[in-house]
């Protein structure tokens, strides 16, 4: 009998990788999707990949618990692999409360409905190297103490919390992957790589004459989304559940990723980039680098994508959808 996974977020880019993976696996993939008047765009992504006929959709939306509780009635899945979220840190600010229903107490809602219909299946939580904020160790850890800075790393460290406790309270198997800031050429485009490069390329074709950032001083720990749902995976292969950070190891700024970017493009950086004020955010987390010595002694897993690798990957897919587009 193939394993049975219920994936929420699965429209996003992460949703979208994990699923090929789980397809790849032999796995049957139902995933979870909020209804919308245009359907058709949201998967776009699943479409990118070659996958939007081989997974089932099931509506519902993580505010929802009935519907959910109905969805995992209806799905019995083995695994479920919660990746939805308000996901964009800058909007959690404008939308301070909706980003704590869906992003903190829809973690709450569908870890009940787990444990009320289906609480043999594993649980993977989308905790976030956000929850770090304002760093209190150089490098983070699982023992690092946590300092949300935003309204959505807040809002993570409750679903965090609380998939902690499901473990402890009910002995679920629920896991929380503590994951670094990871991109690809299926990243939203508000997001800072995929707005560089794909900002570039139009700068490159003609579209455009100026790329506006914020704080390019901020530094990040930038993996590959094709790498890191291989963890969330592992996490979930493993006799006890627990909490992992995934990360590269290695950290960046903002200013040096955008000159990977341009160098490939053969685009003058300095010529182009324009600081706008508007764009910093009222509280911002500085530097972030993780330590996943214990994801590679635990579940043998590696980042193997170079940040150097993955924007010049973005650039080219970026290039390749404007001229088509
Ligand atoms: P993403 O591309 O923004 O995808 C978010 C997904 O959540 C989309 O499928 C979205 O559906 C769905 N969603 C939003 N609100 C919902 C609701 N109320 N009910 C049901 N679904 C809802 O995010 P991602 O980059 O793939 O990240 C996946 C998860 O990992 C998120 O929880 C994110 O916070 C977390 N995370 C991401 C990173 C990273 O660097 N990418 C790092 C750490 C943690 P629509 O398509 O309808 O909008
Ligand atoms: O790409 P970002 O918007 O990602 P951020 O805020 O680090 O959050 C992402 O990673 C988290 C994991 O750490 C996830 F939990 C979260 O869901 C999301 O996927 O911004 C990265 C940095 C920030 O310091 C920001 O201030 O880039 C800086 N930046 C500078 N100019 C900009 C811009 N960010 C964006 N989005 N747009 C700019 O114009």
């Amino acid at each position: 009998m193939a394993k049975r996974a219920l994936v929420t977020g699965i429209t996003g880019q992460d949703g979208a990788y994990l699923s090929q993976l789980l397809l790849e696996k032999g796995y049957e993939v139902h995933g979870l999707v909020r209804r919308s008047s245009t359907a058709d765009v949201n998967t776009v992504r699943l479409k990118w990949l070659g996958i939007d006929r081989d997974v089932r959709l099931v509506d519902g939306n993580l505010t929802d618990l009935s519907g959910l509780i109905r969805s995992i009635r209806e799905v019995k899945p083995d695994e479920v692999y919660n990746l939805a979220a308000q996901s964009f840190v800058k909007s959690s600010w404008q939308q301070p409360l909706l980003t704590g229903s869906v992003t903190g107490l829809g973690v709450g809602n569908i870890l009940e409905a787990v444990r009320l219909e289906q609480p043999d299946a594993r649980f993977y939580q989308a905790s976030s190297s956000e929850m770090y904020g304002l760093i209190q160790e150089a490098e983070q850890s699982e023992e690092t103490p946590f300092y949300p800075r935003s309204p959505y790393a807040v809002a993570k460290l409750y679903g965090h919390w609380l998939t902690v406790n499901y473990r402890e309270s009910f002995g679920l198997h629920a896991s929380s992957g503590i994951l670094f800031n990871h991109e690809s050429p299926l990243r939203g485009i508000e997001f800072v790589t995929r707005k560089v490069t794909d900002g570039v390329a139009r700068i490159k074709l003609g579209l455009a004459s100026e790329l506006r950032l914020g704080n390019i001083d901020a530094k990040r720990d930038w993996g590959h989304a094709r790498d890191y749902v291989i963890a969330m995976w592992l996490m979930l292969q493993q006799d006890q559940a627990d909490d992992y950070v995934v990360a590269t190891g290695r950290t960046t700024t903002v200013r040096d990723m955008c000159r990977i970017a341009f160098e490939h493009a053969g685009v003058e950086m300095d010529a182009h980039l324009v600081i706008d004020p508007e764009l910093f955010r009222p509280a911002e987390v500085d530097v972030l680098l993780g330590n996943p010595a214990k994801a590679k002694a635990k579940l043998g897993w590696e980042a193997t994508t170079s940040l150097e690798d993955m924007i010049r990957e973005m650039v080219d897919a970026d290039l390749k959808r404007l001229k088509i587009g």
